[in-house]
């Protein structure tokens, strides 16, 4: 079951049921105005199964704008998570390869803090490249969706926008690396009530256009992921606290080249087979 947050020609932004490729049900009349409540709920898989049968206005999907799938939780990002992200980092950086080498393998996973929900790009809106970066990476990633109580209830897709010249000059400039101006994509919808060993069988691939032409292809599954999801998301929640619920990325396992890096105009699209794609062009900031 998919839920998204849409924009249907005004300013409001409403919740919508995915029902096909094409179409989704408005959950306005329904009175389901916001994800966090849906979110909060035992079981929102029954919930929506039941109000789906209410004969909700079906919309065209090709009609409205989709929104990223976030309200007012904070979004944070595992890493190192897979080994292909461990051997790519301790590649980059002499002075950081031991810390990268280490944290694939404690039991403490690196985790940091990646966007509020307000700056968060949605598919179909640019994501960000520092002008002040040379070399500069998208990260396709699964993204976890947490209640308040820390519970997974669903699953998106993440892009980690990265400046991996900034992040291997030195360790401490990671929060710079990470975290500015449109560096966080995520959608296109959340996807609920999937189990985490079913959700270990899906692929992740990522494609970058160039004028047309593909400049780069990669791909991966999420069962590569090191760690559980619980595991990830118990140390999130562990000494914090997150009344409105979090995402969490959960890392990348595809690496461009080396010699490879975003430029003004590129198209990155992330798949994810059991959620969908997210689509967007790459804006220098
Ligand atoms: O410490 C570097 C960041 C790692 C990361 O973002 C990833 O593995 O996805
Ligand atoms: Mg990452």
């Amino acid at each position: 079951m998919k839920i998204c947050r849409f924009k249907d020609g005004s300013d409001e932004v409403r919740i919508g049921l995915i029902r096909s490729d094409a179409e989704l049900l408005d959950l306005t009349s329904a009175g389901i105005t916001r994800l966090q409540p849906l979110l909060e709920s035992e079981d929102p898989v029954a919930e929506l199964s039941r109000i789906q049968q209410e004969g909700l206005p079906s919309i065209a999907l090709a009609k409205v704008q989709l929104c990223a799938p976030v309200e007012r939780q904070e979004v944070w990002a595992a890493g190192v998570t897979y080994l292909r992200s461990k051997t790519a980092r301790m590649e980059e950086s002499e002075f950081s390869a031991s810390a990268y080498d280490r944290v694939y393998a404690a039991e403490r996973p690196e985790i940091f803090f990646k966007s509020l929900a307000e700056k968060v790009v949605a598919t179909g809106e640019p994501v960000g490249i520092r002008r002040d970066a040379k070399w500069s990476v998208p990260e396709p990633e699964l993204a976890l969706v947490l209640n308040s109580r820390g519970r997974i209830v669903g699953y998106t897709i993440g892009n980690d926008m990265s400046s991996r010249d900034i992040e291997g000059e030195n360790l401490l400039y990671l929060p710079q690396a990470k975290t500015y101006h449109r560096s966080c994509a995520l959608g296109p919808w959340i996807v609920l009530g999937t189990p985490e060993a079913q959700a270990r069988e899906w692929k992740i691939q990522i494609t970058i256009e160039r004028g047309g032409q593909r400049v780069f292809a990669g791909d991966t599954s999420v069962g590569q992921i090191k760690r559980s999801f619980e595991e990830l998301a118990g140390f999130l929640f562990r000494s914090q606290v997150f009344p409105h619920g979090g995402v969490l990325l959960t890392g990348t396992g595809v690496v461009p080249p080396d010699d490879f890096t975003l430029q003004e105009k590129d198209v990155v699209g992330i798949q994810i087979s059991g959620i969908g794609t997210l689509r967007n062009e790459v804006t220098v900031v």
